[in-house]
């Protein structure tokens, strides 16, 4: 699975069609905008008194979890300069994550960003995590470091096993990691359906807020490879991502294309304005479940 993925087909040449409007709402790529956006990450409030917004990727080995997170991280330090603070294991493909873990990504004022971002194994790896374990995460059971068994879920003895979790703990927002070049395939597939079935009733129950982050645009006919502003205007890049939005049943406001450092000497504007736009997205949706769960406006009987 995830060994078949890393040998990626030459991306494509040639003038990419492009439609005259953009079909979702215009991104400014500009200096402006990219300040804009440090700024609002750097000072988010987050709400209901909770110190960190969780976010949680799943996706298949090599879909580029750790690379959006290296990709984050250049953007909000922004010091000119590719940093990768989590290594990408480019000659085996297959994911080198063992652990459920989060890493502190740093604001420009050295402080730990208020969003936890938490990465685990493949969805359905051979080697992955069991549908049990992905819900005790969400329901904030499973402590960070805790090495996953791709056979069997969390004991409730063990060390990294939280009895009493409260909203601190909890996934406040859950990102779908794909590969843009073939994103239903990450997620399609007889033994993945059934797990990912199961997890999507519990997050919809809980109302634990879903994205997908659908990585690598760079790879379709988006734009000119390197030059990722014309994102919004791309035909192959709309049809993927209408196609996921379908395929997932949710909104395609929900999916967001993405574009992460692989090959580039230094940053570049476009790409760190479409990291933080996401960024951003994760937060206020993360943010927004927080919000919601400790809503006291809302009158019990309102329900009734
Ligand atoms: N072209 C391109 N390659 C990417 C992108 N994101 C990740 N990659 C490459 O995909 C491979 C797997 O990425 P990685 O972050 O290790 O995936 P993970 O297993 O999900 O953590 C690496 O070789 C990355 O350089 C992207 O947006 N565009
Ligand atoms: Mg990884």
């Amino acid at each position: 699975m995830g060994g078949s993925e890393s040998k990626e087909p030459p991306a494509p040449t040639g003038p990419p069609p492009l439609m005259g409007k953009p079909w979702r709402s215009h991104i400014e790529w500009d200096d402006l905008n990219r300040k804009q956006l440090l700024e609002g990450i750097n000072t988010f409030k987050v709400k209901g008194g909770v110190k960190y917004l969780n976010c949680l990727l799943l996706g298949q080995a090599a879909s580029g979890k750790t690379s959006f997170f290296n990709t984050s991280y250049t953007a909000l330090k922004d010091e000119g300069r590719i940093i990768s603070p989590l290594t990408v294991f480019k000659s085996s493909g297959s994911s080198v994550t063992t652990k459920f873990e989060t890493h502190p990504l740093h604001t420009k004022r050295n402080k730990a960003l208020q969003l936890r971002i938490f990465d685990c194994r493949g969805l359905h790896d051979i080697q992955g995590v069991t549908a049990e374990d992905i819900n005790l995460i969400v329901d904030g059971h499973v402590k960070h470091g805790y090495q996953i068994n791709p056979v069997s879920s969390i004991s409730h003895k063990d060390v990294h096993y939280r009895k009493t979790p409260k909203l601190k703990d909890m996934m406040h927002c859950v990102v779908y990691v794909v590969n843009a070049e073939n994103p239903a395939a990450a997620l399609a597939g007889e033994a993945a359906e059934e797990i990912f079935r199961d997890i999507r009733a519990k997050l919809g129950e809980r109302r634990v807020r879903q994205l997908v982050l659908m990585n690598k645009v760079d790879r379709l006919r988006a734009s000119l490879a390197d030059d990722i502003s014309d994102l919004f205007r791309s035909v192959e890049v709309k049809k993927k991502l209408y196609a996921v939005a379908k395929f997932m049943n949710l909104p395609e406001m929900h999916v967001l294309p993405m574009s992460n450092y692989h090959t580039e000497p230094v940053p570049t504007r476009d790409k760190d304005v479409l990291a933080l736009t996401n960024l951003k997205t994760i937060m206020d949706c993360a943010n927004d479940f927080v919000h919601d769960a400790c809503d006291k406006n809302t009158p019990s009987k309102f329900y009734k």
